[in-house]
C-alpha cells in the first residue's frame, strides 16, 4: 500500500494568525471568571500586550480566594488564534464553505427560520444551546425562540448534565433551588460525595474540602463505582454498583427512622409524603444487609456510613454526574434529599443537599429558562406563567407548551420533524449519546447554523449551511452563575479577533430581521442583563426563588464593576442571601417540601452474553470536554495523552488484554478503539472511558458513539454512565509517534491521537503494519531535507524532516506492546538548529524512543511520574510536603496532590 501523503502546501499553510492583533496595551489585571467548571473561580488576567495574557487566581473571589486548578492555571496557553473561527462562512451550491459577511449570514438564518415556520410550523425549528454561553447569550436565545419564533424547542447540553438535579429540586422543593453555599463545605463535619470525582472535576472546591478536613476534621465519604482520585482519599469509600444509589439512600432513610434519628418536628412542620417515602424505602432496603447486598457494598461499610450520617448534624451531600446521568437520576436526587429533609438538615450552616454544577454557566442557563421544559426566570409552562412572560416580553408568538428535550430533539431531527437548527456553544456530534446517530441526523437538516469559537470540530463537520464566529473567553463580556448561585462577571481583556461577535448580538440581529426590532434592541450585555433581572422580579413578590430585582436598574458602570454576588438579590441594598429554606418554607403551593418514593433502581439496559461489561464514562483531571480549548495546552496534554479504558485486571486477563494494548469497545450503537489501562480500583465487569476524545483529535476515541443514553422519565437526562459493551484486543504490534512543528495531520495508521506538545503537536500511533510504506511516502512529500531509517529486523523505524536546519517532523515507530514515550526527544522540536551528528543519531536508531519519564503528574511544574517515583524511592519518609520541597510537585494548583498521595501509598503498601 502506498500511503497518502500530506500536501506540501499543508506544511506552510496552517500557521494562521497566531495571536490577537490588538491587545489593549498597558492594561492592568482584569478581573474575570474561569470558563471551565461550575466552581466559578475568579481569575486575574493581565494582557501581555502581544496577544496573550498572564493568568492568576483572584484572591478576592469568594469561590477560590486566589487558587486555580491545573486547567485554570493553563488558560494563558489556550488564547492563541491558530484554531479559531474568525469569519462567518456559508455553504455554497457546490457544497464548499466560503467566507461571507455578517449581514448575509444573519439574513440567511432569519430567512431559513421564517420559511421553515411558514411551511412546517414553529416546532420545525430548534435551538441547541450550552452551559458555556453567558447568561446574556442564553437569555437572548431563549427569548427569541419561546417568545418570537413560537417554539419551546430550545434545549441545551445541560440536559446531559444538570437536568436530573433540576427535576429533583422541583419535585422536592417546588423550585430549582440549590439551597447552600460553598461556605457550608467549610463548616461541615461530614461531606458525602455521590457520583462526584471532585478532586478532578471540581478541584478548587475539593481543595476547600481538604482544608476543612485539616482544620476541623471533616469526614469524607465517597460513593462511586470506581476508586477515583477522590475516593482514594476518603475516610470511607462505598464502591456502589452502577445505578444503585437510591438503595444506599433508601437504606439510610430506613436506618434513620429505625434508630430514632429523624427530626420529627421538622418533618411534621415542613414536609409532606414522609410515610409513603419511608414505606417505599423499606421495600427497597428493609435492612442494612439487604441494602448492602443490593448496592454491592460491604454491610459493615454501609453501616459505618449510616452511623456517621445519623450522628453528624453538619452534613453536606454533594452529587454530580454519577447521580444525574442516569435513567433514574431524578429518583436518585430525591432519595438523597429525603434523608436531608427527614433530619431537618437543610437551610442551616454546614448542612444540606448540594448539586455540583458542571459548566461555568450551567446555573445561569437554568435561570434564563434555557431548558425546553422551563420558561425564563424559573417559571414553568403553566397558563398564568406563560401569560406573565408573554406580557413582559410583549411576545407575539409565545410558546404554549414544553419543547423537545435534547435526546428527543435529535430524534426529531433524524425523523425530519425538526428541519432548521441553530447550535450555539456545544459539540453534540461528540457529546450526545448515540453520537453517530446524532451526527447523521445533523447532516439531514434542511438548515443548520452553528455559532462556534473554533474552525473545526466534529459538529462543524456535519455539513452546516452557516457557521458564525463567536467571541471566546477573554473577549466576551457578561455574567455566569456558579454552583452556589453566585453571579460573577466574565470580562473581556483581549480585543475581538477577526469578525467574531457576541452570541447575544447574533441572536438579537436575527430577532430584528424577523421584525422584532424593539424586543431585541439591546446595545450591550448590560442591557440584556438588566432585562433578565427585571423579568426575574416581574410580578414575583417572593413567590419565585430566583429574583434579581435589586440589579434591574443597575447603571452600566455598576455592571462593569459588579462584584460576585449570590442570588436572590431582591432589592438594591441586598448583598445576596446566603441560604435558602432557613425558615422551613419551600416553593411548593403549601410551602412544604415533598418526600419522594423512588422506583426500584435498575439500569436501563442489562448486560448479556454479547455485551457483558458496563461502560461508565466521565472526565479526566486536565482536559475539558471535547478539548477545543484545553487541548491546546501542552502541559494539560502531558497527564493522560491518549483515549483509554480502565479495566479490572481480572476482566482483562481472560481476553488476553494487557496494560497498554489497543482494545475495541463495541455497543449496539457504535464502536471506539482506545488504550487498555489495567486498574485494580475498577469494579469487576465495569469499564471506564473518558469523554474527551473526538473525531477531530483521535482515530476512534469518540466514546459517545457507544452510549445508549436511555432517558430519565422526569428529567429527560440520558444515562451516560452505564452502557452494555463488549471488548476485544486488537493486535497493533507497531507503536510510536510523530512530532511536528506544524500540524499536517495524522499519518495513515489504524490508531492515532493528537496531543499538544511544547513547540508543536504530536500524534501517538499504533498500527498492525510496519510503517515503511507511509514513512517512505511522507519522506518524499516532505521534501529534500527529509530522510527515513528502516531497521525491519529490529522492528525500528525513524523519519525526520528539517526546515532551515530545524527539526520539522520526527517520527518513531517500533515493535512494542507499550506506547512509546516521546519526552526524551521532545526538546528537539522546540530547540533551534539541530547539529549534523544529532541528526544522524536520530535516524540511526541509536536514540532511544521507548525510555522516558512517564506522564506529567504535576502539570504546573512539569514533574513527570519517574521523578516522583525516584524521590519516593530515595526517601523513606517522603510525603506530599517533601515532594513539594524537592520537586515543587503539587505546590502550585494542588490538583495533583491526590495522585501524589496515591503514589506514596502505593510505595508504602509494597514496602
Ligand atoms: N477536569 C474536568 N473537570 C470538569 C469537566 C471536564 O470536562 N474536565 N467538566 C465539568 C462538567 S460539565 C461536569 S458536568 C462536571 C462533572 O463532574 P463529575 O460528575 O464529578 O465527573 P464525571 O467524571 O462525569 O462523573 C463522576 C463520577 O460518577 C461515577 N459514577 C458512574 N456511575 C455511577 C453511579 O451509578 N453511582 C455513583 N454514585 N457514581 C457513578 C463515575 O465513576 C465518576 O467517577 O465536571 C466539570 N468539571
Ligand atoms: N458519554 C458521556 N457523554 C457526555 C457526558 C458524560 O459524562 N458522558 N457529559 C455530558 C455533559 S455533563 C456535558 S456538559 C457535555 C459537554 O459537551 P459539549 O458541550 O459538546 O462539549 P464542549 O467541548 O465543551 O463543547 C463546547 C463547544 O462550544 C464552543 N464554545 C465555547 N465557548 C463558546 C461561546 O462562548 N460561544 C460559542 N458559540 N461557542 C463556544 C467550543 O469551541 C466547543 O466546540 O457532554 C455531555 N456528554
Ligand atoms: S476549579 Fe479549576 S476549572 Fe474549575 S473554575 Fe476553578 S480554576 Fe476553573
Ligand atoms: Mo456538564
Amino acid at each position: 500500500m502506498n500511503a497518502p501523503v500530506p500536501a506540501q502546501a499543508a506544511l506552510t499553510a496552517l500557521t494562521g494568525p497566531a495571536v490577537h492583533l490588538a491587545a489593549p496595551a498597558g492594561q492592568g489585571a482584569v478581573r474575570t471568571t474561569c470558563p471551565y467548571c461550575g466552581v466559578g473561580c475568579g481569575v486575574l488576567a493581565t494582557p501581555d500586550g502581544a496577544g496573550g495574557a498572564a493568568v492568576a487566581g483572584d484572591p478576592e473571589h469568594p469561590a477560590n480566594f486566589g487558587r486555580l486548578c491545573s486547567k485554570g492555571s493553563a488558560l494563558g496557553e489556550t488564547l492563541g488564534l491558530g484554531t479559531r473561527l474568525l469569519h462567518p462562512m456559508m455553504r455554497g451550491a457546490d457544497g464548499s464553505m466560503a467566507r461571507t459577511g455578517w449581514d448575509t449570514a444573519l439574513d440567511r438564518i432569519a430567512q431559513a427560520f421564517e420559511d421553515t415556520i411558514e411551511r412546517h410550523g414553529p416546532d420545525a425549528v430548534a435551538l441547541y444551546l450550552s452551559g458555556q454561553l453567558l447568561t446574556e447569550d442564553y437569555y437572548a436565545a431563549n427569548k427569541l425562540a419561546k417568545g418570537f419564533l413560537g417554539t419551546a424547542n430550545v434545549d441545551t447540553n445541560s440536559r446531559l448534565c444538570m437536568a436530573s438535579s433540576v427535576a429533583g429540586h422541583r419535585r422536592a422543593f417546588g423550585s430549582d433551588t440549590v439551597p447552600g453555599s460553598y461556605a457550608d463545605l467549610d463548616e461541615a463535619d461530614l461531606v458525602v460525595l455521590v457520583g462526584s470525582n471532585a478532586a478532578w472535576c471540581h478541584p478548587i472546591l475539593y481543595r476547600r474540602l481538604e482544608a476543612a478536613r485539616l482544620k476541623r476534621g471533616t469526614r469524607l465519604v465517597v460513593i462511586d463505582p470506581r476508586l477515583t482520585a477522590t475516593a482514594d482519599d476518603a475516610d470511607l469509600f462505598l464502591p456502589v454498583k452502577p445505578g444503585k444509589d437510591a438503595i444506599v439512600f433508601a437504606g439510610l432513610l430506613t436506618w434513620l427512622a429505625d434508630g430514632d434519628h429523624l427530626d420529627e418536628a421538622y418533618v411534621a412542620a415542613h414536609t409532606r409524603g414522609f410515610d409513603e417515602a419511608l414505606a417505599a424505602a423499606r421495600r427497597l432496603a428493609p435492612s442494612v444487609e439487604a441494602a448492602a447486598l443490593e448496592a454491592g457494598v460491604a454491610a459493615e461499610d454501609l453501616a459505618a456510613f449510616y452511623r456517621l450520617f445519623a450522628g453528624t448534624g453538619r452534613t453536606v451531600t454533594c452529587y454530580s454526574q454519577g447521580v444525574n446521568q442516569s435513567a433514574q437520576g431524578t429518583d436518585k436526587v430525591g432519595a438523597i434529599i429525603n434523608c436531608h429533609i427527614a433530619t431537618g438538615r437543610i437551610g442551616r450552616p454546614g448542612m444540606g443537599p448540594f448539586s455540583l454544577t458542571g459548566q461555568p454557566n450551567a446555573m445561569g442557563g437554568r435561570e434564563v429558562g434555557g431548558l425546553a421544559n422551563q420558561l425564563a426566570a424559573h417559571m414553568n409552562f403553566t397558563a398564568p406563567e406563560i401569560d406573565r412572560v408573554r406580557r413582559f416580553w410583549q411576545a407575539p408568538r409565545m410558546a404554549e407548551r414544553e419543547g423537545l428535550k435534547a435526546v428527543q430533539m435529535f430524534e426529531a431531527i433524524a425523523a425530519g420533524r425538526i428541519k432548521a437548527l441553530w447550535i450555539l456553544g456545544t459539540n453534540p456530534a461528540v457529546s450526545l449519546p448515540r453520537a453517530d446517530a446524532a451526527r447523521d441526523a445533523l447532516r439531514r437538516l434542511d438548515f443548520l447554523a452553528i455559532s462556534e469559537n473554533v474552525a473545526t470540530n466534529d459538529t462543524l463537520g456535519c455539513r452546516p449551511h452557516l457557521i458564525l464566529p463567536a467571541l471566546a473567553w477573554g473577549e466576551k463580556d457578561g455574567t455566569v452563575t456558579n454552583s452556589e448561585r453566585r453571579i460573577s462577571r466574565q470580562r473581556a481583556f483581549l480585543a475581538p479577533p477577526g469578525e467574531a461577535k457576541p452570541d447575544w448580538w447574533a441572536v438579537a440581529e436575527v430577532g430584528r430581521r424577523l421584525g422584532f426590532g424593539e424586543a431585541f434592541a439591546w446595545r450591550s450585555a448590560a442591557d440584556v442583563f438588566r432585562e433578565h433581572a427585571a423579568l426575574s422580579s416581574f410580578e414575583n413578590e417572593g413567590v419565585r426563588d430566583f429574583d434579581l430585582g435589586g440589579l434591574k436598574d443597575m447603571p452600566d458602570a455598576a455592571f462593569d464593576a459588579m462584584a460576585p454576588v449570590q442570588w436572590p438579590v431582591r432589592r438594591p441594598e441586598d448583598t445576596g442571601e446566603k441560604r435558602f429554606f432557613a425558615d422551613g418554607r419551600f416553593y411548593t403551593p403549601d410551602g412544604r417540601a415533598r418526600f419522594v418514593a423512588p422506583d426500584p433502581p435498575a439500569l436501563a439496559t442489562a448486560t448479556d452474553a454479547e455485551f457483558p461489561f458496563i461502560l461508565n464514562t466521565g472526565r479526566i483531571r486536565d482536559q475539558w470536554h471535547t478539548m477545543t480549548r484545553s487541548g491546546l495546552s501542552p502541559r494539560l496534554a502531558a497527564h493522560l495523552p491518549v483515549p483509554f479504558v480502565e479495566i479490572h485486571p481480572d476482566d482483562a486477563a481472560p481476553l488476553g488484554i494487557g496494560d497498554g494494548d489497543a482494545v475495541r469497545l463495541v455497543s449496539i450503537h457504535g464502536t471506539a478503539v482506545v488504550e487498555a489501562q489495567l486498574v485494580p480500583g475498577q469494579r469487576r465487569h465495569n469499564l471506564f472511558a473518558p469523554i474527551h476524545w473526538s473525531g477531530a483529535n483521535s482515530s476512534a476515541g469518540r466514546i459517545g458513539a457507544l452510549v445508549a443514553g436511555t432517558t430519565d422519565p422526569f428529567s429527560g437526562q440520558p444515562e451516560s454512565k452505564a452502557t452494555p459493551v463488549r471488548m476485544e484486543r486488537l493486535d497493533m504490534p507497531f507503536r510510536g509517534f510523530v512530532l511536528m512543528r506544524r500540524d499536517i495531520g495524522p499519518p495513515p495508521v489504524a490508531c492515532w491521537a493528537r496531543a499538544a506538545v511544547e513547540g508543536g503537536v504530536g500524534y501517538i500511533l499504533a498500527d498492525p503494519q510496519p510503517p515503511r510504506d507511509w514513512m517512505t511516502g511522507w519522506c518524499a512529500a516532505l521534501g529534500a531535507d527529509a530522510a527515513d531509517y528502516d531497521d525491519a529486523g529490529a522492528g525500528r523505524y525513524r523519519l525526520a524532516a528539517f526546515e532551515g536546519g530545524r527539526l520539522a517532523v520526527l517520527g518513531f515507530m517500533e515493535r512494542s506492546r507499550q506506547r512509546l514515550d516521546w519526552s526524551g526527544v521532545l526538546p528537539l522540536l522546540a530547540d533551534g538548529v539541530i547539529a549534523p551528528d544529532q541528526r544522524r543519531a536520530l535516524l540511526s536508531g541509536r536514540t532511544e524512543g521507548g525510555a522516558g519519564a512517564g506522564p506529567l503528574v504535576c502539570a504546573c511544574h512539569g514533574v513527570p511520574r519517574a521523578a516522583i517515583e525516584a524521590a519516593i524511592a530515595g526517601d523513606p519518609r517522603a510525603s506530599v510536603e517533601s515532594l513539594g520541597r524537592c520537586l515543587k510537585a503539587g505546590t502550585n494548583c494542588g490538583s495533583c496532590i491526590p495522585e501524589l498521595r496515591r503514589m506514596l501509598r502505593q510505595v508504602m503498601e509494597v514496602t
